[in-house]
């Protein structure tokens, strides 16, 4: 017996600039994406997403796709600058048209569609008023939330506000290669971090108030986990204090922008650690970030494992030498789909989605026609056995998002890491079901049953 529970939502996932393409079309407005890919020495081998997987024009082809593997659900962020040129203001009826209809196509594939509002391409134009460091910034969202809401609120029953805040937030930080490659100082970064916390709380209220029937909405957070080096309780205990502490220079943490919008303050570790350079909070301004959601939409992709050292304090244990690692450099480590929406359900006591959660490979199209994907494979097999355990031991779990359905611009890396299920031949477009597509078929249409079992 499958310990998935029923009703269980298996998906994919995808986001707008790393597959639609169509960067300047039909009255598209330009993105800071767009802005840092023409700038050379930023993205590897200069690669854009100019073109990308040219779903803007395949979309057809893709969803057919996506019906194939038997995907019940499908996450894809809308592109800003597609739908209001200039961030606000005049929206773009064709770039309305495009979502509406794969909202449309989706549905009529059996497919529930899962938006994402905003996935890091945000407009040019904004930016240059100043971007999330503007105190309007959180109205410009609101007002973006409000339109989508108007066009597909009929349709789409689950929203997310933002996608993984920790990067988008700091990616000004040196050394980072995430646009709009800018080099803030803390005290901006962590401002910037609370007006986009109050550009969700206020996109949640516009999609609320737009939305004709109820809709579930959550946040895409990355999850960094940690991952107990036993099942001591003192090891347990040292992994979630880890997994939630906020005292340093970076946002790796999982409680910074989790702790407002679910328990409408921020974490005190790190309100000390900040000290001055935190940004000046209103009145009203946890009421606004803190705003009743219905999920916990998380990415995680990779864990630390952690220790209780002397006195109890949480300390890193390295992977053993020549741990499996991904192409892109990221340790396997699938016991962090055990823990990682375990401490998270625990703190925050939201039903969780796994909202990303997939493997760089290296996959080309072999002789016989066929992508053979056998890492992939074990990777969710692994991955999804812990996820299964969970559920089991009582997280509640309501779905699972494959990141990517197919693949696609991986940011500054470009097209060389492949992350879907779906092979794309860049040069022509062509698709290919990997067999880890076929295989995920097999996954859903028996809710996960066929995990227990050695075939791939
Ligand atoms: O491709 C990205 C995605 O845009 C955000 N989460 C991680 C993925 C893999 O790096």
């Amino acid at each position: 017996m499958s310990a998935f529970p029923k009703g269980f939502v298996w998906g994919a996932a995808s986001s707008a600039y790393q597959i639609e393409g169509a960067a300047s079309e039909d009255g598209k407005g330009v993105s800071v994406w767009d802005t840092l890919c023409r700038r050379p020495g930023t993205v590897r081998e200069g690669q854009t997403g100019i073109v990308a997987c040219d779903h803007y024009h395949r979309f057809r082809e893709d969803v057919a796709l996506m019906k194939a593997i038997g995907l019940h659900a499908y996450r894809f962020s809308i592109a800003w600058s597609r739908v209001l040129p200039e961030g606000i203001g005049k929206p773009n009826p064709k770039g309305l048209a495009f979502y509406d209809q794969l909202v449309n196509d989706l549905l009529e594939a059996g497919i529930q569609p899962f938006v994402t509002l905003f996935h890091w391409d945000y407009p040019q134009a904004l930016f240059n008023l100043g971007g999330w460091l503007n105190p309007s910034s959180p109205d410009w969202f609101a007002e973006y939330a409000g339109l989508m809401a108007h066009t597909l609120g009929d349709r789409v029953k689950f929203w997310m506000t933002h996608n993984e805040p920790q990067i988008f937030v700091g990616m000004g930080q040196p050394d980072d290669v995430t646009a709009p490659e800018i080099k803030l100082k803390w005290k901006e970064l962590l401002l910037i971090g609370h007006n986009a916390l109050l550009g969700h709380g206020k996109a949640v209220q516009a999609l609320r108030a737009g939305c004709p029937s109820a809709v579930q909405i959550g946040m895409a957070p990355v999850g960094n986990v940690k991952i107990p080096a036993s099942h001591s309780p003192l090891d347990i205990e040292a992994a979630r204090q880890s997994m939630f502490a906020a005292n340093r220079y970076d946002f790796w943490n999982n409680s910074w922008f989790s702790d407002p919008v679910f328990l409408k303050q921020y974490p005190e570790d790190g309100m000390m650690f900040y000290g001055n350079d935190m940004p000046a909070i209103g009145p009203e301004d946890f009421e606004t970030i803190g705003q009743p959601l219905d999920f916990y939409g998380v990415n995680i992709y990779t864990g630390d494992v952690v220790r209780a050292g002397a006195e109890g304090i949480p300390e890193p244990v390295a992977h053993p030498v020549g741990h499996g690692i991904t192409t892109i450099q990221w340790s396997i480590a699938s016991e962090a789909l055990y823990w990682g929406p375990r401490f998270l359900y625990e703190r925050y006591g939201k039903p969780i989605y796994i909202m990303e959660n997939g493997i760089a490979n290296m996959d080309w199209l072999h002789l016989d026609g066929k992508v053979h994907d056998p890492q992939r494979i074990d990777f969710m097999k692994r991955y999804l056995s812990a996820l299964c355990r969970a559920t089991a031991d009582g997280t509640d779990i309501r779905g699972y998002f494959h990141w990517s359905v197919m693949d696609n611009f991986e940011w500054a890396e470009g097209y060389r890491q492949r992350f879907g299920l779906i092979y794309v031949d860049y040069a022509t477009q062509q698709r290919v079901l990997k067999d880890s597509a076929l295989w995920y078929h097999d996954v859903i249409v028996t809710n996960g049953e066929i995990l227990g079992q050695n075939s791939t």
